[in-house]
């Protein structure tokens, strides 16, 4: 080990005597002005060879991140974890974990949040001090709401007798956590080798634990960078993970009865499933109670083409409904009542006497500041309970519940059942057609096309600024949609889109993703990321040349003011220049077509992109759209 070890940095030291390893060449020569970052004059020179450290902390740090099973670290160099990206490349093999170029801190969380979504696991982020977590912390925040896993690792020097003068110190900081601490489930600084192998299993297992969230473990510079002592002392601690609580099993049958008594039940899923074997059990409970389900879309739970699905009816089920089963239901009150906009006046949308019940995780995992938690909602049964894994008891007490008159008029339902979930598809493809050859094009249209497309496909659909693929197409598994951003901070969608095809790639899932342009100029680097990594993504541009949504914000105050609206414009729309999408992709190796204004085009400029992401690659195409 130590021998390896020893060559491997030899290796690197002496790179600048081989004329062939002309990288190598370029990172010795610029070794020491590394270190010049913050002491340009200190005429620093490399360390002789017998200072040299066969086995820095670092590697031991790999150790540690190997033995969680994490695939992948995303991030955006920085020299306060520079030890651990060495080892985590040299001494790991830069594989499992391999690490992923990021070109924001933003980036890195947003790919890890759209690749945890769909792998079912986390993978490690490295962020750069003080300087790394404020561009992250956006990323962790969304991550945060969505209840996403994500484990961070940071850069810092804590001690400061061994902090390098200059720049070092504006990016060290005593609590690095401190920035992140109300929007991550937990956070540790270690300071020894030993306590780095616990923290890391504790954050893995916090972090992947109902309701999930973003971990943030401090991977300290000086631990890195000096070497293991006393190596035999240190034991790698087994990561054990948390089976999810299934709900009391006395309230699962109160919640049954008042299920299999209803006249009008409703079930409203939003995080509830985690996996296929979720959604089929959602099919199962609502076909036991014939009650329509609205899916609100924080995951994929509930296949679209079922006769049962009436996401669409939302506002008028819960209106009639007489008992309302939430699954992990983000915004509770939000369902049954609403604000108007923009003259602040509420109303109830539900009957005043309709029963609730929310099998929840939610109030298990809240923090004080941010109000993610949204507004108070009082329900009759409250069951703290991990959605998914309390639905097999509920489907088995609904049954039993069920006499057999209430079997009757539960099997009377279906019929009219039927007819609604029929109506409700036929009034979004009448709502789709206007428009077909319109210019610019519209997004139905685009839709349609992209359907036709990937029907033949497994698919998914990481992001969507577009509603109609999920109103339009037939979904039925679990990897179809992934849903949202969760604190729809902007930036998610196109770093979030490449973390799902990466997740995607080996299973044979066609990823396609249709980013507002507004969102895709926060982080456009991470096309390059696809490309560089070669992550199959087709994008779609959705381009109506504005924040349309603040274009619409300001037309509204104007309204409200009474004012002209022609000025809408400003400040909310990205034109003049126009802003070449195409180009912009291809400038970073990405298959670029576009900007199509004729939607006749649309079709010919994805299937050619879709061969180029069939062999392995990235792809854009930029299609200029109506408003949403
Ligand atoms: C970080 C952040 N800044 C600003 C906003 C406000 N915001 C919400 S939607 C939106 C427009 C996004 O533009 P685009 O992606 O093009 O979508 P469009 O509204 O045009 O469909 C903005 C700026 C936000 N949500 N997050
Ligand atoms: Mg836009």
């Amino acid at each position: 080990m130590g021998k390896d070890a020893f060559d491997r940095r030899s290796f690197l030291k002496g790179a600048a005597a081989s004329a062939a390893a002309v990288l190598s060449t370029q990172l010795a020569a610029n070794a020491p002005a590394e270190g010049a970052e913050s002491n340009s004059d200190s005429g620093e020179k490399p360390a002789s060879r017998d200072k040299i450290i066969g086995r820095p902390g670092s590697d031991y740090m790999v150790d540690v991140i190997k033995a969680t099973g994490m695939e992948y670290i995303a991030s955006n160099p920085g020299s306060s974890f520079r030890s651990l990206q060495e080892s985590i490349i040299n001494y790991g093999g830069n594989k499992k974990p391999e690490f992923l170029t990021c070109t924001h801190e933003e980036s890195s969380v947003a790919m890890a949040h759209g690749y945890a979504k769909v792998a079912g696991k986390p993978m490690g982020i490295a962020a750069h001090g003080t300087v790394g977590l404020q561009h992250a912390a956006m990323a962790v925040y969304n991550a945060w709401c969505d209840r996403v896993p994500v484990v961070l690792f940071a850069g810092n020097f804590l001690d400061a007798n061994t902090r390098r003068p200059g720049v070092e110190w504006y990016h060290c900081v005593q609590d690095p956590a401190a920035l992140l601490r109300d929007f991550t489930k937990w956070d540790d600084q270690p300071v020894s080798l030993q306590h780095f192998a616990e923290s890391v299993m504790r954050g893995y297992k916090i972090a992947t634990t109902p309701p999930m969230g973003p971990v943030l473990i401090t991977a300290d510079g000086d631990l890195a960078e000096e070497a293991v002592h006393d190596e035999k002392k240190l034991r790698l601690p087994k990561l054990t993970m948390t089976i999810p609580p299934q709900g009391d099993s006395g309230a699962v049958t109160e919640a049954a009865k008042m299920l299999a008594a209803a006249q009008n039940p409703v079930i409203l899923a939003d995080r509830a499933c985690r996996s296929q074997e979720g959604m089929k059990r959602i099919v199962e409970l609502a076909e036991a109670l014939n009650a329509p389900v609205a899916d609100i879309g924080g995951r994929m739970n509930f296949p679209t083409n079922h006769y049962l699905c009436r996401s669409l009816d939302k506002r008028s089920l819960v209106g009639q409904a007489d008992v309302v089963l939430m699954l992990e239901v983000a915004d509770p009150w939000g369902q049954f009542n609403t604000i108007s906009d923009p003259h602040h006046e509420y109303r109830r949308l539900s009957k005043p006497d309709v029963k609730i019940v929310h099998i929840s995780l939610g109030d298990t995992l809240t923090k004080a500041n941010y109000q993610d938690m949204q507004r108070f909602m009082p329900v009759d049964l409250a069951i703290s309970g991990d959605a998914q894994a309390t639905l097999p008891a509920l489907i088995e007490a609904v049954k039993s519940a069920t006499s057999m008159s209430q079997r009757a008029a539960i099997s009377d339902r279906a019929t009219k059942l039927r007819e609604d979930h029929r109506r409700m598809k036929d009034r979004v493809r009448t709502e789709a057609a206007p428009g077909w050859d319109a210019t610019p094009c519209s997004t139905a249209r685009t839709s349609a096309q992209l359907y036709n497309l990937i029907k033949n496909e497994k698919w998914c659909v990481a992001v969507s600024s577009m509603q109609w693929n999920k109103n339009l197409w037939p979904a039925t598994e679990y990897y179809n949609f992934i849903g949202g951003s969760g604190g729809a901070g902007q930036g998610y969608g196109a770093p979030a889109a490449v973390g799902a095809a990466l997740a995607n790639r080996d299973k044979g899932i066609v990823t396609v993703s249709i980013e507002g342009d507004g969102d895709l100029m926060y982080a456009p680097g991470s096309l390059w990321t696809a490309a560089h990594h070669k992550i199959p993504l087709l994008m779609i541009v959705h381009n109506n040349r504005a924040y349309h949504q603040e274009v619409m914000h300001l037309q509204k105050m104007a309204s409200l003011h009474n004012r002209r609206m022609d000025t809408a414009a400003i400040g909310t729309t990205i034109e003049n220049p126009n802003i070449d999408y195409a180009k912009l992709a291809q400038s970073m190796g990405v298959h670029g077509e576009g900007p199509i204004n004729d939607p006749a085009a649309i079709g010919p400029a994805l299937s050619r992109a879709m061969a180029v992401v069939k062999r392995g690659e990235p792809a854009l195409v930029d299609i200029v759209s109506q408003g949403r």
